[in-house]
Formats: C-alpha cells, structure tokens, sequence
C-alpha cells in the first residue's frame, strides 16, 4: 500500500486528491493547520479514512514531524494561500506561505530522506498565474514567466526552488503548471463559485444581483476532478518534470455569467450584474490558454468537462445547496 501525504487537504484540490489516492487503495494522510480549523470537521466528513496530521507550512519542524509520521512514498504540496486579490493585501503573509512554505517541505522532504532522493516523490501545486503578463500566446512549459501579483511572484519562487531541488539533490520533485480549475467544491471567493451561487440564489428569489470587477478577463478553467487526475500521474513517471495542465480553450467572466444565467432560465442577465470598482485587481492577468500537449502525450492525461458542462455542474449544485435555505 502507497503512502501519500497532501497539504492543503481541506482546500478544493485537497479533497478531489484525497478521494483519487484513497480509490487507488493509497494510505492518505492530510496535513490541517489551526488549533480548531473548522474545515476538518468538513474533510471528515468527505473522505473519513484521510489521517489527520496537525502542522503549518509556515512551521519547518512540523512539517519534519508530519513525515515522520505519515513516512509518505508521495508528498502533494497544495497548501497555500492561494486567493490571487488577497495577495496584495497580504503580501508578506502570502510569500511566507506559498513561496517560503514550498522551501519548508523540500527541506523537510530533504532531512527526513537523510539524502536518499528516491525515498519520497513531491508534486508543487504551481499555476498559470507564474505567466501573468503573458509573453507567448498559448502559454507552455517554456514560456518566460511574468508575474503580476504577489501570490504569482510566490509561485514562482516555489517552482523555481523545485526544480533547483531536483537539480541539486536529484530529488522527485515535479511541478504542475496548473491552469484554473473550479468544482463545485471551489471557494466561494474564487469568481465562478461566486458567480455560481449568486445566479442560484437569484434564481430561487433569494437576491438580485452580483457586485463582481472586470468581466473581460479571459481563463481557461477545466474540472478540479480531472486535474488531480494529473498531479497523480505526474508522480508515477520514471523522471520528474515539469507539465502544464490545461484545456487549451480560453473563455472571459461574461461567457461564465452567460451561460450560468442562461441555465436557470434568465436571459437579460445585465440587469443583475454590477461593476464595483473593489473587485477590480492592482495588476490584471488579461489572457490566460494553456498548451498541455506535453501532459497529454508523456502522462496520458485529457480534460473530460466541458466549460458549459462544468458551469452547469456548479450551478445545478448551488441550486441544490440553496433550495436548503428557501425550505
Ligand atoms: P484552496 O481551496 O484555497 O486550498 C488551499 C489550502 O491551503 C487549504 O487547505 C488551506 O487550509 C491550506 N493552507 C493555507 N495556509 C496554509 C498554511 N500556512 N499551512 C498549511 N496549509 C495551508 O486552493 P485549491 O484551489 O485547492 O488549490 C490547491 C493548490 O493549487 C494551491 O497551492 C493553489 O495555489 C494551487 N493552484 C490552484 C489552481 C486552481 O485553479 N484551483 C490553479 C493553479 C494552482 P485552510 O483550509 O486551513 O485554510
Ligand atoms: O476566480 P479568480 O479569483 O481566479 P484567479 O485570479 O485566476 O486565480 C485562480 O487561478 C489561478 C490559476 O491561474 C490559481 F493559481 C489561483 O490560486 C486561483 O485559483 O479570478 C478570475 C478572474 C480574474 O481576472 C478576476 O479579476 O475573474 C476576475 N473577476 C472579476 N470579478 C473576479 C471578480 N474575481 C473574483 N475573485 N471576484 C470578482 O468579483
């Protein structure tokens, strides 16, 4: 039985992981922060069989003591903050945690392998969000990196201390370039869980209208089922390497909003949509379309939703959620 160990476990990502590896008869353990994290009572409820393992990616010596242990085969590092608009207010907070925290687990991973490198395999949850200001149209491995927010500079200091930790100690460490993916499981901050339950709600007469920025951005969102799907297959290659996990269609906010209203029957959807100047970012990342075709052809992986069906799902799964409260 494999062993796997994944921060970030109460997060979207974290959830659809630990079912995956759970289904692949792994032994899960989840690392949870906070003395009374009220998420774990949720992640208990979603996968009962996850271990629980008490640490803090900002605190080096219970990550060490995490691995102790789990002693994982596999490490997923998913645990950051990872709310792009809340970068800026919390820069600092955001560079210890997603840039400094991915230094934390390869350091830990490093003392606890004693420097046997094929002791523990490690995936870094980066993002799409490293291209920012992008340089190349669609963005691959290769493309040069152009950060625009703080949360994006942290991920970039994660995935190049990754790969200098595969180079340096021919470590497992690979590296998910991972464009948007979104579940019903998404936070609520996140625009499509937030567009989601406002049409729900809307719908059942429960509000009328969604405050939201710039309706013109444009990102490429996949199904947070199948990305795991990749994390995983990632780590069971021979080599380490670096993959960008994408769709490789590119759709802006205003086709979200178009089709989620469009589902539940309201077609001159403007009138309950408002532009407020407080969701518009410092720095904006225009344009964000993924070429995975390495991940396709090295690890086997596809997309398996669609944009409209994965709009849908979220939408028909905020109706259900808020038909509870009209009851
Ligand atoms: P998420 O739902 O925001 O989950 C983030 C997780 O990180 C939560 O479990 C959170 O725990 C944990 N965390 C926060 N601070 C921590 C700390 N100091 N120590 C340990 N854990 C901490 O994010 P997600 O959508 O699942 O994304 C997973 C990862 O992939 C993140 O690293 C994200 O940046 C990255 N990523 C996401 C996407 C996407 O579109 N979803 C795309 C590319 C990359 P609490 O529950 O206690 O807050
Ligand atoms: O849903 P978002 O907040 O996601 P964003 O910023 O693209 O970041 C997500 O994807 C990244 C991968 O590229 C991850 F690394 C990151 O952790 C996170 O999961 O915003 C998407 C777009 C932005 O252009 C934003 O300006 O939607 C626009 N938007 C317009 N109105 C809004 C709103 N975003 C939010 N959150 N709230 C709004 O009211």
């Amino acid at each position: 039985m494999k062993r796997a160990l994944i921060t970030g476990v109460t997060g979207q990502d974290g959830m659809y992981l630990s079912r995956l590896l759970l289904s692949k008869g792994y032994e899960v353990f989840g690392l949870v922060r906070g003395q009374n994290n009220p998420k774990l009572e949720v992640i208990r409820a979603w996968a009962p069989e996850v271990n629980i393992v008490t640490g803090d990616l900002l605190d080096p010596s219970s990550l060490l003591r995490a691995l102790n242990v789990s002693q994982p085969d596999e490490v997923y590092n998913l645990g950051a903050i990872s709310f792009v608009a809340y970068s800026w207010e919390n820069a600092q907070l955001t560079s210890q945690v997603t840039g400094l925290g991915v230094l934390n687990m390869l350091e830990a991973i490093r003392l606890y392998s004693r420097d046997d490198a094929s002791k523990v395999r490690f995936y870094q949850a980066s993002s799409s969000e490293m291209f920012g200001r992008v340089q190349e149209v669609p963005q691959r491995e290769t493309t040069l990196l152009w950060p625009r927010s703080p949360y994006g500079v942290a991920k970039v200091y994660g995935h190049y201390m990754t790969i200098n930790y595969r180079e340096s100690y021919g470590m497992h460490a690979s590296s998910g370039i991972l464009f948007n993916h979104e579940s019903p499981l998404r936070g609520p901050e996140f625009v499509t869980r937030k567009i989601s339950r406002a049409v729900a709600r809307i719908a059942l007469g429960l509000q009328n209208q969604i405050s939201l920025g710039n309706l013109d951005a444009k990102r490429d969102w996949g199904f947070a089922g199948d990305y795991v799907e990749a994390m995983w297959r990632m780590l069971q290659q021979d080599e380490a390497d670096d993959y960008v996990v994408s769709t490789g269609n590119t759709h802006a906010v205003r086709e979200y909003l178009d089709i989620a209203f469009t589902h539940v029957g309201i077609s001159d959807w403007e009138q309950h949509v408002f532009q407020d100047p407080q969701f518009f970012r410092p720095a904006e990342v225009d344009l964000l379309i993924g070429d995975s075709s390495k991940a396709r052809e090295k690890l086997g992986w596809e997309p398996t939703v669609s944009f409209r069906q994965l709009v849908e799902m979220m939408v028909d799964s905020d109706l259900e959620l808020e038909k509870q409260n009209v009851k």
